[in-house]
């Protein structure tokens, strides 16, 4: 049986991972930490600062861990004002969980990329699995830099580390938080506490993005496969569907007739700019049957449901 490690519980992709690994493993096979202690563990829960090496270490033998699912990162626009900060947070923390596993002390691990290592250059329509790759933000830099030490660690140490690209996430459980795709969250909570929203990108900046639900059931498929269809080591291209701001309101719209939205581009604009309207994800799903089951108008329609019933 998995002993299982979340690092970055309490983020957007942490809340909703650890249910489902608690709802597969049990209860007792899972420990999720982070820095932010949340309000309702749900199994049990360790303040770490995955910077804290040593006290990383010492859970993982004293509890006899075997798979580390390592989600803490410092995103896109946050990233930018803190470019040191968000280097060290990003690459000391994967190198110390690599190391780990280099050393035989843990056998599995998840960590997750983002459509952000793409750059200006990259071809922008159904991106590919394999393409030019130039990153301008230090967040993009510092995770293709990951994938390939994800590779690296992999091919000559045969660390067993899988990854995928997430798109933009969608949630209502946990919100995101220092990232360019966020106001596809913000806008929610807006639409229905004031009827209206000032989106920071324009209202044509197309991005490709992904119902929670679905980025969960990609990280829990690729992690349950067996290593040998896994032919990607540095990160997969997944992909479930592309908007923009303006797109969104106007399906908020159906559901809240008088709903607004204006725009006030800010430095985020840049970062989005540099980033890919539409995904390619057809190695993921010929290598490890990948699917995704939300739909655009599903995605709309869960998440007004789900958040009205957190904001009453
Ligand atoms: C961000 O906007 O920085 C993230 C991402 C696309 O990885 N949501």
């Amino acid at each position: 049986m998995e002993k299982i490690l979340i690092l970055g519980a309490a983020g957007q992709v942490g809340i909703d991972l650890t249910e489902k690994l608690i709802e597969i493993f049990g209860t007792e096979n899972v420990i999720a930490s982070d820095l932010k202690i949340p309000e309702n563990p749900k199994c049990k829960f360790l303040q770490l600062d995955a910077l804290d090496k040593e006290a990383i270490k010492e859970v993982i033998i004293h509890e006899k861990i075997t798979t580390v699912y390592h989600l803490v990162a410092m995103l896109s626009a946050t990233g930018e004002k803190k470019p040191l900060l968000a280097w060290k947070l990003n690459m000391d923390t994967l190198f110390t969980i690599l190391e780990f596993a280099k050393e035989g002390l843990i056998k599995k691990i998840f960590w997750p990329s983002s459509i952000a290592i793409f750059g200006p250059t990259t071809p922008k329509i159904n991106t590919p699995q394999s393409t030019i790759i130039e990153p301008t933000t230090i967040y993009g830099i510092s995770k293709y830099a990951g994938e390939l030490l994800c590779q690296w660690y992999y091919q000559k140490h045969k660390v067993d580390v899988r990854s995928v690209r997430y798109p933009g996430l969608i949630s209502w459980k946990a919100e995101p938080g220092g990232g360019t795709t966020d106001y596809a969250v913000e806008i929610f909570y807006e639409a229905l506490r004031n009827k209206s929203y000032t989106c920071f990108l324009k209202e044509d900046t197309r991005l490709p993005m992904m119902y929670i639900d679905d980025a969960i059931e990609a990280t829990i498929r690729l992690m349950t496969t067996e290593a040998e269809t896994i032919k990607t080591r540095t990160s997969y291209n997944i992909s479930a569907f592309d908007f923009t701001p303006s797109e969104l309101a106007a399906l908020i719209k159906k559901h809240i007739p008088d709903f607004q939205i204006r725009y006030s581009p800010d430095f985020r604009q840049n970062i989005a700019d540099s980033w890919p309207q539409s995904i390619d994800d057809t190695q993921a799903r010929q290598d490890w049957n990948w699917n995704p089951r939300f739909t655009l108008e599903k995605m709309v329609s869960e998440m007004l449901s789900k958040l009205t019933n957190k904001l009453k």
